[in-house]
């Protein structure tokens, strides 16, 4: 048996001194180099217990090292659990627990305050910091610069990916080989990555984009990232001139175009821009065609999918849709009610089939079962319509989801936490148009009878509590929340009164 996953994205890249990063502050990496680091830290997982099938839980910053825990991980058969770098101790402990992680890394700046949830689920605890330095080095500085591959089958899981869900609780989406290396492999061809290609890399690596789409794409086609530990309007516009393509939320896009160095010249050499994770704006797409004479290329994924759709490389780009679905995937537009397919045309919950459809969720059958259907199809939450030509748009979503800069909230977990605070009575989250991060969140809260809460102590509580980019961005006290005759809360309402909390008038 061989490791598909392992062999196709590193193995055969073994011994090429071909750059495989340039690194931020100078300097390039290359895949060799990179894969003699990853061959290091793969006996050093093995040394500290991790066996093929464990998880590996990893909150660590975005650095050469960082990446390399993932090729060691693929190839020693470990399942790779990557965490968002904003999310708090307590977060964390539900994701360690929940995945029963026999290992966590961390930043060693945070290693005392983790310490504590790693040993609450008996997990070992090694840290990585952005420069390398950390536990884990020391424990891989002796070992040896290559290591045996551990065989996987295709359907063996690769990643854990956990994605937030509607009554609160964050669920493990359970990917495999072939869920990963079908997608990167239907990519490279469909967006035509070459080795010749230099992707400028500014997106984080711990969800589906940076890690699956761009660095999956980038690795399959032996081509090379100029590797930014994050989004800066600066280093975007100092390193465009020497990359071909780029990847990136729509935040990357109205960041860029806010600047007036941002301009034709700075990009025409560029072949590619793909933009996704979250709507973009059709008068952003227009305004980038205006001032760049570049189409972005706009996709469709989730967490649970990697890539579903995307506009053609060749042919007409459409602002406002998703394109077409990408070869060996099945969509379809539903009743949502029914699950009936419905006629041509017509707004329906997507679903989605093929071999980028995940295995489902760890631990979660029910859930597994209310989303994925026993034929194979995935019921997205994502309402779409399909037009005349094929072009798929998604007009909505189903689900209580809120996309702030291409990082998704789901209001549940926030209302569970705003409900348990003193002198709250009941709470609504929404999402608020925002001209940076596309949507962002506001709060309403209900008094209990005679009770005046006090909104300091409660955005504190959140603080404590939830990923920044989580906190709600005003919290509003309201005599009672909006209702239909069902009872149930009316959040359009709300979006539709406070909607230009945010945007100029
Ligand atoms: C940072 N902050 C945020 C966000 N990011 N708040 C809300 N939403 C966010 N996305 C906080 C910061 O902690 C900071 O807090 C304040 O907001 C302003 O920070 P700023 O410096 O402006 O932000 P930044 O550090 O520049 O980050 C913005 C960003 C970043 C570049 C848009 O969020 C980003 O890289 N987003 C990409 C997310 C992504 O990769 N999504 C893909 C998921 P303070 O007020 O304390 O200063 S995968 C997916 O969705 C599917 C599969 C798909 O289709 O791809
Ligand atoms: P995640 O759970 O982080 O994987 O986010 C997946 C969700 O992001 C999808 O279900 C969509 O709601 C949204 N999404 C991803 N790409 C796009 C896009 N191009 N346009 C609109 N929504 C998108």
């Amino acid at each position: 048996m061989v490791n598909s996953l392992y062999d196709c994205l590193f193995g055969r890249h073994a011994g090429s001194a071909a750059p495989f990063l340039h690194l931020h502050g100078g300097g390039t990496l290359s895949y060799d180099a990179f894969l003699r680091l990853a061959a290091r830290y793969a006996h050093a997982f093995r040394a500290a217990g991790l066996e093929p099938g464990d998880r590996l839980a990893a909150q660590v910053e975005k650095s050469p090292q960082a990446l390399a825990v993932y090729a060691a991980a693929v190839q020693a058969g470990i399942v790779f659990l990557p965490l968002n770098t904003a999310y708090t101790a307590e977060e964390l402990g539900y994701f360690v627990s929940d995945s029963g992680a026999k290992l966590l890394l961390c930043d060693p700046a945070r290693a005392d305050a983790l310490r504590a949830v790693a040993d609450a689920s008996g997990a070992a605890l090694l840290t990585l910091g952005v420069d390398g330095a950390g536990t884990l080095c020391d424990a891989a500085q002796t070992q040896p610069e290559t290591f045996q591959t551990t065989p996987r089958a295709a359907g063996d899981l690769a990643a854990f990916l956990y994605t937030s869900g509607t009554t609160g609780r964050s669920k493990g989406a359970m990917l495999t080989q072939t869920n990963l290396l079908s997608n990167a492999e239907v990519l490279v061809d469909y967006w035509r990555f070459t080795g010749d290609d230099v992707l400028l890399h500014a997106l984080p690596i711990f969800h589906t984009h940076g890690l699956f789409v761009a660095t999956n794409v980038i690795l399959l086609a032996g081509a090379s990232m100029i590797f930014l530990p994050k989004f800066d309007t600066d280093q975007m516009i100092a390193n465009l001139p020497r990359a071909t393509s780029m990847m990136g939320v729509p935040t990357f896009y109205t960041r860029l175009l806010d600047d007036p160095r941002f301009d034709r010249d700075l990009v025409a050499h560029m072949r590619l821009f793909v933009s996704g994770s979250a709507p973009l704006l059709a008068e952003t797409h227009v305004a980038f065609e205006a001032r760049t004479g570049h189409r972005i290329l706009e996709r469709y994924g989730m967490t649970e999918t990697n890539m579903n759709t995307s506009n053609p490389y060749e042919g007409e780009r459409r602002a406002g849709t998703v394109g077409f679905p990408l070869p060996g995937v099945e969509l379809r537009i539903t009743d949502p009610d029914t699950g009936t397919d419905q006629p041509q045309g017509a707004v329906g919950m997507i679903e989605v089939r093929g071999p980028n459809v995940f295995k489902g969720y760890w631990n979660m059958p029910e859930k597994t079962a209310e989303e994925l259907r026993e034929n194979g199809f995935f019921i997205t939450g994502d309402l779409g319509v399909i037009d005349a030509r094929g072009y798929v748009s998604i007009v909505g979503r189903a689900k209580d989801l809120i996309i702030s800069g291409g990082y998704n909230i789901y209001p549940k977990e926030i209302e569970l936490l705003l409900d348990d605070q003193p002198g709250v009575l009941e709470s609504a989250v929404v999402g608020v148009p925002h001209p940076d991060f596309g949507e962002t969140v506001v709060a309403f809260l209900v008094p209990e009878k005679g009770a005046l809460p006090d909104l300091d102590a409660i955005a504190a509580a959140a603080a404590a509590s939830l990923a920044r980019f989580k906190h709600p961005r005003k919290l509003i006290l309201l005599d009672a929340l909006p209702r239909n005759t069902m009872g149930k809360v009316q959040k359009n309402v709300l979006r539709a009164e406070y909607g230009g909390l945010f945007t100029p008038k």
